[in-house]
């Protein structure tokens, strides 16, 4: 059995691709710092990299944990390298060779900052989630949030990413160094322009100049990223191990379908991602909607339904054609008509294809992971196309039962004791502890949570009466479900 790590790598060839330029005399030099190494960067972003270092380049990346120690114990021992397997009719596996560091910035704070001020660091990419942008309910930098208050005013480190890089930026802009290109690899609406406008303004709070600078060198293109990437789990470690002979402290596994748009706005210095399937586009807003409306919304959807009706995988819940239809009715019904799609893309096809992709059977991919901090994943995901089609006057009916599914699942977890996962799980919590069943009293208390629910929109009128309809209906039929489970 071979552990894998720098030193046993060549030992591996024949049994799974790898990476050649590991392989060779003179490995790549660090040119990208990552923020938040989860699965998904590993399946996704490290994977493009490895790609694009197959075809040359000195591009490898530090990969950096805010806080977790956890990745970096599991690869430091590996230098980095860990396997990749993707789950399609068959599994395959390779060695993913990009990552040549991980470091965890609360512990390493002189070495992140050295990786992250030096002049051949020439991009940061980040998958820091939704919550880690800290931005309020109208998408800027939320100054009251108490860790920027705590970045805005410490003399000691940073402890949010914006106040990190801003604190980076800082130092290239005093050594006369130009300013990394910043890439937001997370589900956010518009997330190059909110990283930069998160940036720039936590930098006017400590330096104009600084600020000025950054309005007119900071790169921050907007992108689409999409992979569905589980998980890992014992079960992939073993047969990893059985198939291969191989062991792998922290093996990433994710769905064959892989994409990534990037604005086309980088300097031309850029790893060959292009080459490793990147696609470049001058627009990415509209496929950045398209992803975040078809695939993310019903999948956020999906989680709190079919929770509440005791499944446990999107696979699982696939299988119930009453969730299945009315979540085909919302996408044809209420999610195609809110965004013009963009020109190249069959979007009926597009959405087949998702609804295909969350029916794979390989994939296990857990509702309660899915369901994870709601508050951030709603305004990115189904808020704007309620908007919008309030705006037109479209029908939000099931765009409402997803809310209302959500406010039930936050009731669950407390009923049942689970912990909910949430930055606001607390406020979120101390809410449904006032809920009484009564439809308009429980949404009105919900709608009243202003750092998801704009008050522009949660005094709607209409927005109010289809999200207490579809939780009073979703109420009434969970009722009858108890009652018939003996519950
Ligand atoms: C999911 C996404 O966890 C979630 O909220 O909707 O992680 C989803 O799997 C990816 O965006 C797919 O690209």
């Amino acid at each position: 059995m071979t552990h894998l790590s720098n030193s046993t790598l060549a030992s591996l060839q024949g049994k799974l691709p790898l990476p050649a330029y590991r392989l060779a005399s003179s490995t790549p030099q660090i040119g990208i710092v990552h923020l938040g190494p989860g699965a998904f960067f590993r399946g996704h972003q490290a994977f493009y990299t490895d790609q694009a270092l197959q075809h040359g380049g000195d591009w490898a990346i530090s990969a950096v944990s805010m806080r977790s120690p956890d990745v970096s114990q599991a690869l430091t021992p590996q230098d980095g390298l860990y396997t990749l397997a993707v789950l399609d009719a068959e599994t395959s596996y390779q060695v993913i060779g990009s990552v040549a560091e991980v470091l965890i910035a609360s512990e390493q704070y002189a070495a992140v900052f050295a990786r992250l001020t030096e002049a051949s660091t020439r991009y940061v990419t980040m998958t820091i989630t939704e919550k880690g942008y800290c931005l309020n309910a109208a998408g800027e930098l939320d100054l009251q949030h108490p860790q920027i208050q705590q970045d805005l005013t410490a003399i000691s480190q940073p402890v949010t990413a914006i106040g990190l890089l801003a604190s980076a930026l800082a130092a290239r802009y005093h050594a006369n160094i130009a300013p990394f290109c910043v890439i937001s690899c997370d589900n956010l609406t518009d997330n190059g322009h909110k990283l930069r406008r998160a940036l720039i303004s936590f930098a006017a709070q400590k330096d104009p100049a600084l600020a000025n600078w950054l309005e007119q060198q900071l790169i921050s293109p907007c992108t689409m990223v999409d992979s569905i990437t589980p998980a890992t789990d014992d079960a992939l470690r073993a047969n990893l191990t059985a198939e291969i002979g191989v062991t792998d402290n922290w093996p990433i596994k994710r769905e064959a379908f892989v994409q990534w748009v990037i604005e086309d706005i980088l300097p031309s210095d850029r790893p060959a991602w292009q080459q490793a399937g990147v696609i470049y586009a001058a627009d990415v807003s509209a496929f950045e909607k398209a992803k975040l409306r078809l695939l993310n919304a019903p999948h956020s959807t999906l989680a709190y339904t079919g929770y509440l009706l005791g499944y446990e995988t999107v696979f699982d819940a696939m299988q119930d054609p009453t969730v299945v239809a009315q979540l085909r009715q919302m996408v044809q019904h209420e999610i195609m008509p809110s965004f013009i799609a963009p020109a190249e893309l069959d979007v009926q096809q597009y959405s087949t294809d998702i609804f295909a992709r969350f029916r794979n059977p390989a994939i296990r991919h857990l509702l309660a992971q899915i369901a994870w901090d709601g508050s951030q994943k709603m305004p990115m995901r189904i808020l704007p196309v309620i908007r919008d089609n309030l705006a037109t006057g479209r029908s939000i009916a099931g765009l409402s039962s997803c809310l209302a599914a959500w406010f039930l699942f936050i009731q669950r977890r407390a009923s049942e004791g689970e912990k909910l996962v949430d930055p606001l799980a607390e406020h979120l919590l101390a809410v449904a502890a006032k809920c009484t069943g009564d439809a308009a009293h429980d949404v009105a208390l919900f709608l009243g949570v202003t750092a998801v629910f704009t008050p522009e929109l949660s005094t709607n009128t209409a927005f109010q009466v289809a999200v207490t309809a579809a939780y009073q209906q979703l109420h009434s039929k969970l009722a009858t479900m108890a009652a018939t489970n003996g519950v």
